[in-house]
């Protein structure tokens, strides 16, 4: 029997484990990444840790998150990143040289490699024949020091492409025809591979939009073959020595199979606040905007600027309009200015910002209330934007571009002539914001600089014999980590100081939350399905440790935020029977007697509503070596002690 492209890349890196569906393996990690909001805290983790030197083939950190500077927060935090950088063997890509997985895709992505990064949207690299997927700072700093990276072995599943893309319909849309038939849950345990006809007809740029927003699907990664078209991408940026060949077999076998057939997609747009509530956009028909960002990882390549700018080129933003558009990294943007794009964009009337992550993460752009966004992101959670009311539709740079000028959301067939931008033979490469590290010899003379604002990691109590806490907290299906942990412009500098951060957490459902925890100095969250998708942020785990929650019960988990919290020594459980789900209220006391014995000896954790009287049974899918943390409080006393 052959093998997927998914199986090859996890079969060229396995260090332990069996290729079984289900089964715990252990993978090689090549390569690392880590973007400032995430990667202040693995840099402290990797220092920690005590490792002189990275371990990796490569390692970059990106500053792309955090690049307001209100205060001198993040200033500090990215002098505190670029010193362990340069001291640890880290290639430091500075602020202003964009957006990580955009730039990582131009300058660093290889076919065949592993690549995790402390950011969920790593799979971006899946457009190049990579194995690369999201995860949480903890993870990433072990496989910098050369440990191994765990997964579920997932199913594979094959979204097989026939057509071809018709004018105006886009890259973008056809994930989000993947998302509305697979939903926010439908990817997890599964890799999403693409084959067929269809592939070769689409660029690496487009590629990588697509795999880009499989993470919304709560996929382990998204792959597509390396092929002739990789090769031109990379010989583009002055780099085919990277290029190798990476195509299914055969006989491959699959565990599912979606077919799309690309020339019959139109132009979709993912309504308020979901990712998957996708709809055509002819069908929801010509609502009136007040705003339009065009960037983000997923849709800032120079492909796609240079449509936009076509579009743009001539007009003028409608009135009541704010069009704010992110071009992903210093390459693109450069080349923008050279060929005159970047001036249509600019007497059109765009606000042009930084090459950086910006509005999507909520740094600045925050709509007017009520107001109404398409966005070219990935992510329409509610209250992402910083506005709480705002209603957020995800769509293409081309319904983007074209609706801006008219005022209403519009289909871009409607903008007439085809658009003809082909990738050019040569990118403009310059990597000189790019800093390489300190020699080997060099780098006991380099310092690493802590700014006041670094406050400790919370600490991790090992598993107790028994937990009696209160339920403090109790909320819905498909909780997100920008629930959990919010980020935006007022939080996000604090992402090295987790007890103020502390005051936010879960501040989009209830707002006494974390009062009520300190007030108690224990507890217990319940979730719904699909608890903690989103995000790889760890705060989403460390926040809540710190704030005393000793167990997570849900009916399902999302796989980064899951790992997040076992590294973080908080015990993640479900329901035996997700019907139990609606028997437990907010403010039970819940005693989970034997929890220790039950989870050493492999048996089912029972829960004991005392307050109701009522007993119910409990799972968890844990394999040896994540019980082994759980029982030593976390992946840092694990490490500790196995050290
Ligand atoms: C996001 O898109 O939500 C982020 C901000 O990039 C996060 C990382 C973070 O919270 O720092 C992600 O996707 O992992
Ligand atoms: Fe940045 Fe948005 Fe991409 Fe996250 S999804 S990495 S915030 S651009």
């Amino acid at each position: 029997m052959g093998y997927t492209v998914a199986q090859k890349l996890i079969k060229s890196h396995l260090v332990s484990g069996e290729m079984k569906v289900g089964s715990e393996v252990g993978l090689r990690i090549d390569q690392t990444l880590t973007q400032d909001a995430t990667g202040t805290m693995a840099y402290l983790e990797f220092e920690a840790m005590g490792i002189k030197r990275v371990k990796t083939e490569l390692s970059v950190a990106y500053v792309d998150h955090n690049t307001l500077q209100t205060g001198f927060e993040n200033a500090d935090d990215h002098r505190f990143i670029g010193s362990v950088a340069k001291k640890r063997g880290i290639r430091f890509s500075r602020p202003g040289n964009g957006i990580c997985h955009q730039v990582h895709l131009e300058r660093f992505g290889k076919p065949g490699k592993t690549l995790i990064g402390s950011d969920s949207h790593t799979p971006t690299g899946g457009g190049i024949g990579m194995l690369a997927m999201g995860a949480g700072g903890l993870d990433v700093a072990v496989a910098m020091g050369g440990g191994t990276y765990y997964i579920t072995m997932p199913k594979i599943v094959n979204v097989h492409l026939t057509g071809k893309l018709s004018p105006y319909v886009t890259a973008k849309d056809v994930i989000l025809e993947v998302l509305r038939r697979m939903t926010v849950k439908g990817g997890v345990g599964k890799i999403i591979e693409y084959t067929g006809e269809g592939v070769k007809t689409l660029s690496v740029p487009e590629r990588a939009t697509i795999t880009n927003m499989g993470a919304e699907l709560g996929a382990t990664t998204s792959v597509f073959p390396s092929d002739e078209i990789t090769k031109a991408f990379l010989e583009a940026q002055g780099r085919v020595e990277d290029w190798s060949e990476l195509s299914a077999d055969s006989d491959a076998v699959y565990d599912e199979y979606i077919e799309i057939d690309l020339s019959s997609l139109e132009p979709l747009a993912a309504m308020p606040h979901m990712p998957d509530k996708v709809k055509k956009v002819s069908e929801i028909g010509k609502i009136k905007i007040d705003q339009v960002c065009i960037g983000s990882c997923t849709n800032s390549s120079l492909m796609d600027m240079l449509k936009v700018a076509a579009i743009l080129k001539g007009h003028t933003v409608a009135e009541n309009v704010s069009l704010s558009i992110a071009p992903g990294s210093k390459q693109v943007l450069n080349m923008l200015a050279l060929n005159g794009a970047l001036s249509d964009m600019i007497n059109a009337g765009a606000r042009i910002l930084e090459s950086a992550c910006g509005p999507c993460i909520g740094m600045g752009q925050s709509p007017n209330s009520k107001g109404i966004s398409l966005r070219t992101f990935n992510r329409n959670f509610e209250g992402r934007s910083g506005t709480a009311d705002a209603g957020i539709y995800l769509v293409s740079p081309e319904t983007a571009a074209v609706s801006a000028i008219t005022g209403v959301l519009t289909d871009p067939r409607e903008n007439g002539e085809p658009l003809h931008i082909l990738m050019p033979d040569k990118f403009i490469v310059n990597d000189n914001m790019i800093e390489m590290p300190a020699s080997e010899e060099d780098a006991d003379k380099v310092e690493v600089i802590y700014g006041p604002n670094i406050k400790p990691f919370p600490k991790t109590e090992k598993l107790p014999e028994s937990i009696e806490a209160k339920a403090l907290l109790k909320v819905g299906d498909d909780i997100t980590t920008d629930h959990i942990m919010p980020a935006g412009a007022k939080i996000l500098p604090y992402r090295s100081n987790i007890p103020y951060l502390s005051q936010f957490c879960f501040g989009v459902c209830d707002k006494e939350f974390p009062d009520r925890c300190k007030k108690e100095g224990k507890g217990i969250i319940i979730g719904g399905a699909n608890y903690g998708q989103g995000s790889s942020r760890e705060h989403a785990a460390l926040v809540p440790l710190y704030l005393g929650i000793k167990a997570v019960i849900t009916k399902s988990f999302a796989r980064i935020h899951c790992a997040n919290l076992i590294n973080a020594g908080i015990l993640p459980l479900n329901f035996k029977n997700p019907d139990d789900y609606v028997k437990i209220s907010e403010g039970d006391l819940l005693s989970l007697k034997n929890v220790k014995d039950e989870i050493l000896s492999d048996k089912p954790v029972m829960l004991l509503d005392e307050t109701t009287g009522e007993e119910f049974e409990l799972k968890y899918d844990l394999s040896t070596r994540q019980k082994d943390i759980i029982l030593a409080g976390g992946l840092l006393n694990y490490t500790r002690e196995s050290l």
